[in-house]
């Protein structure tokens, strides 16, 4: 197997300053990271990505804390003005809510684009510095759209390979993008384009055909083939997996057991509901206590009976956008919790922080009901990381079905349309009153999805439909 080059925006570590000359490095939490870090743990290899400061990078912290990775670290530093402009600009206020079909969150200032190319510009050349003829280049996500044009620019004929974590937008919300020429031309740029979804997949080959680029589209079963400047780029869906094995062996130890268990005794007599996101409008929070509080008030057989514990984690909160977000997400807890508690029963517990690894499992083993309602999600992988937590194979999941995760667990999750609080305040009740066996079925039948097609899974059919054309180089 070649030598495997992960690219994205953030390295797994993030480096922050506590002082002069002292630095911490920690984990790094978020979608991307739990996927790709095990892989690379795995099988070796190199990542390339920005820390998480800005201004220049201390070498030795990082270098420190990282040798025993398993991989070779390389950083790339961003000013602030960069940090500002391309990370919180044009990534996170114009192609993570336009993605995400919420265009009226974006804000198209035109300086954000020069931004976007010239560190996309520094990434590549970072890529260049490291990769040697045989290496699979693998770029994530939406913040690093413009790579392989400036590798192609510097004269690159690498193979080069490129996911998108989160969805990509019929055409008609892709059209308001002011650079939507420039963008799809430089995605076609790569060899390999994989999505998430079939859906997405579906998106951005109808959006190459209506911005007209003049390139030819060949459907095939599995890898459709589109043909673009005398190059052949293959584009497939790879749904993102999660590292199984881990998260149940997790489940099963007794640290994680005896927390649930905990867990479970603070709240006797009630079914335990869970929601846990990173602090996002994407995620559908609002609407979700919503429907909880809807479901509180036209069905009182649930007061007392149930308790919603909404875990969110802190997230891009420099963006005032994220901070008024969270003052509206801690004032419908107030809102519900005033409401409705009683001298025993508080109907939310909520915890705006990280868990620690333990304590995240212990709620997925402990709750009897996942409720995700993403407005729109690339994947989800907080549905995927239940089933696999849910060693007594039993457990509810109530999943959007704009959450990419519905294409694969669709039988078997309940699915709500995350804009219909009535209809998942229904799906509520339903879900407090399914059988155990019902409750089993279902839950087995997603467990052996998710354990069938996990993270190495991904890797493995992505880098499979990535061999085939890197022979040709
Ligand atoms: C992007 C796409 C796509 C959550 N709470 C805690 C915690 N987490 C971890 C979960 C999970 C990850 O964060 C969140 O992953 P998601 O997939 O739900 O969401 P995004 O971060 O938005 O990820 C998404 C993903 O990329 C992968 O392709 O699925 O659609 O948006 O792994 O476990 N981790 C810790 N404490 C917590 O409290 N340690």
């Amino acid at each position: 197997m070649n030598r495997l080059i992960v690219v994205s925006n953030r390295l797994p570590f993030a480096l922050d300053s506590t002082g002069e000359d002292l630095w911490t490095v920690t984990p790094a939490t978020g979608g991307l990271v739990s996927a790709v870090e095990p892989v690379l743990r795995e099988r070796g290899g190199t990542w390339i990505g920005w820390p998480g400061i800005a201004g220049e990078i201390p070498r030795e912290p990082l270098a420190k804390a990282t040798r025993n990775a398993g991989y070779k670290v390389v950083p790339v530093a961003l000013t602030e003005s960069e940090r500002d402009e391309f990370y919180y600009g044009y990534s996170n206020e114009v192609i993570w809510p336009l993605f995400h079909d919420l265009q009226n969150f974006c804000n198209f200032e035109p300086a954000y684009w020069q931004a976007y190319k010239d560190v996309n510009v520094r990434y590549a050349e970072a890529i260049a510095r490291c990769a040697q003829p045989d290496d699979f280049i693998w770029v994530h996500d939406y913040h690093l759209m413009y790579v392989a044009q400036v590798l192609r620019k510097l004269g690159s004929r690498a193979a080069l390979s490129f996911f998108l974590h989160i969805p990509f937008p019929p055409y008609d919300i892709f059209s308001k993008l002011p650079q939507q020429q420039q963008l799809l031309r430089a995605l076609l740029q790569f060899d390999l384009l994989g999505f998430q979804t079939r859906r997405d997949v579906r998106n951005f080959v109808q959006c190459v055909r209506r911005v007209r680029l003049n390139a030819k589209i060949a459907p095939r079963r599995d890898l459709q083939m589109i043909r673009f400047e005398k190059r052949e780029i293959r584009v497939g869906h790879f749904p993102i997996g999660i590292d199984f094995d881990a998260f149940e062996n997790g489940a099963r130890s007794q640290s994680v057991a005896a927390k649930a268990q905990q867990l479970r005794s603070t709240f006797p007599g009630c079914q335990l509901i869970l929601g846990s996101d990173r602090l996002d409008y994407s995620k559908g929070i609002p609407e979700r206590l919503r429907a909880f509080r809807t479901a509180l008030e036209m069905h009182p057989e649930l007061r007392e009976r149930v308790v919603l514990t909404q875990i969110v984690v802190p997230s891009r909160v420099q963006i005032p956008r994220y901070h008024e977000f969270k003052d509206r997400i801690d004032r419908l807890v107030g809102d519900i919790n005033g409401h409705f508690s009683t001298s025993t029963w508080l109907p939310v517990q909520y915890h705006f922080r990280a868990l620690d690894r333990d304590s995240l499992l212990a709620h997925y083993r402990a709750c009897d009901i996942a409720f995700i309602t993403p407005l729109k999600d690339g994947m989800n992988l907080v549905a995927k990381e239940y089933c696999a937590c849910r060693i007594e194979q039993d457990g509810v999941l109530i999943l959007s079905q704009f959450a990419g995760a519905a294409e694969q667990l669709k039988p078997d999750a309940m699915l709500v349309n995350p804009y219909d609080v009535e209809q998942m305040a229904d799906t509520i009740l339903a879900a407090f009153r399914m059988s155990h066996a019902e409750r089993t079925a279902r839950m087995r039948r997603m467990r052996r999805v998710v354990r069938k097609e996990d993270v190495f899974w991904w890797v493995d059919s992505f880098l499979k439909a990535g061999a085939r054309f890197a022979k040709r180089f």
